[in-house]
């Protein structure tokens, strides 16, 4: 039955435009994926529910079940020369009403919008030719109102990403100034994918140790970024497939592990639960950092 006083959801102002750029195998379509899955979450989750917006995002969900939910791994995003033809996927994320004080009785609602990028771009940026057309690529980042990076933290290619980042700010300074936008009002988000990884979870009380140990020069990069540009940045830890039982340990099948990351499918999919998936959402949306989207 529907329940005809059920308040309609108040939503926050904000911007939901952005683009999740990460060298191939981050894990950006398992992380849209499993957000816009949102699997068994806690009852005591701050976030009441991830809906698709459209056809095309609804698209996310069955991947999810298709895929990962029968323990299988993502295939690597076709690198489409033309980021115009990449699927655009919105998805409204809804807060329970408690999650702002003062707010009553409505929940909260923002909206996401990103299109699905390959890791090619990362490539790229660092002189490859991959067959895309990276300009029009970063044409395509410059009209968003921030970027979510997502870099495995497992992975063991500092230098790599230090690079291609250094370019990505080159080449977005060069077009965000010509469109007469505000450099300080880009948000940059930071994200470290696969943290339910020892190697990771055991820095996760501590992002910035984290950082100066397995990310130095990729930090030194990002760092020099919004000193420039005088923009927010934020690091942020996320886990697609999270963790299981008590004491917890990894929900995860490890494939293989690469000097660019690890590869991995869910080990059992009933008690599924992603970690850390809209705080960086939230944050690149709202600018406000809510320790309770971050907890694990
Ligand atoms: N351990 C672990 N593995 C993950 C996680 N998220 C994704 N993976 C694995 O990482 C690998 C790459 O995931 P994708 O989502 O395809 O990565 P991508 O960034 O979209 O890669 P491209 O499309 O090739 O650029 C797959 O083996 C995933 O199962 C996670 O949270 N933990
Ligand atoms: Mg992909």
């Amino acid at each position: 039955m529907i329940n005809a006083f059920r308040r309609i959801p108040r939503d926050l102002p904000g911007n939901p435009d952005i683009r999740i750029i990460g060298p191939q195998s981050s894990g950006k379509t398992t992380f849209m994926a499993s957000l816009a899955r949102w699997p068994n979450a806690k009852l005591d989750s701050p976030i009441q529910s991830v809906n698709p917006f459209d056809d095309e995002s609804g698209r996310l969900i069955a991947i999810a079940q298709d895929i990962l939910e029968n323990g299988l791994s993502m295939a690597p995003t076709r690198p489409d020369e033309d980021v115009h033809s990449l699927p655009l996927y919105t998805l409204l994320i809804e807060l329970k009403p408690a999650f702002q004080i003062g707010n009553i009785g409505n929940n909260l609602r923002f909206q996401v919008s990103c299109r699905e990028y390959s890791g090619e771009i990362i490539k790229d940026l660092r002189g490859g030719s991959s067959g895309i057309n990276l300009s029009d690529y970063l044409d395509d980042c410059a009209d968003s109102s921030g970027l979510l990076l997502l870099v495995d933290g497992t992975s063991r290619e500092d230098n790599h990403y230090a690079q291609a980042f250094a370019t990505l700010q080159t080449e977005l300074n060069v077009r965000l100034i010509g469109r007469n936008k505000n450099l300080r009002q880009y948000r940059i988000a930071v994200v470290f994918s696969k943290a339910e990884q020892a190697q990771v979870w055991i820095h996760r009380y501590d992002i910035q140790k984290f950082t100066n140990r397995r990310f130095p020069k990729t930090k030194e990069t990002l760092n020099k970024w919004s000193k420039t540009w005088r923009c927010p940045m934020n690091y942020f830890f996320c886990s697609a497939f999270g963790m299981k039982g008590s004491p917890a340990t990894p929900n995860v099948k490890v494939q293989s592990r690469e000097s660019g990351g690890t590869y991995a499918v869910i080990d059992n999919t009933s008690v599924w639960r992603p970690f850390g998936l809209v705080a960086p959402i939230y944050w690149l949306h709202t600018g406000k950092d809510d320790q309770r989207l971050r907890d694990l």
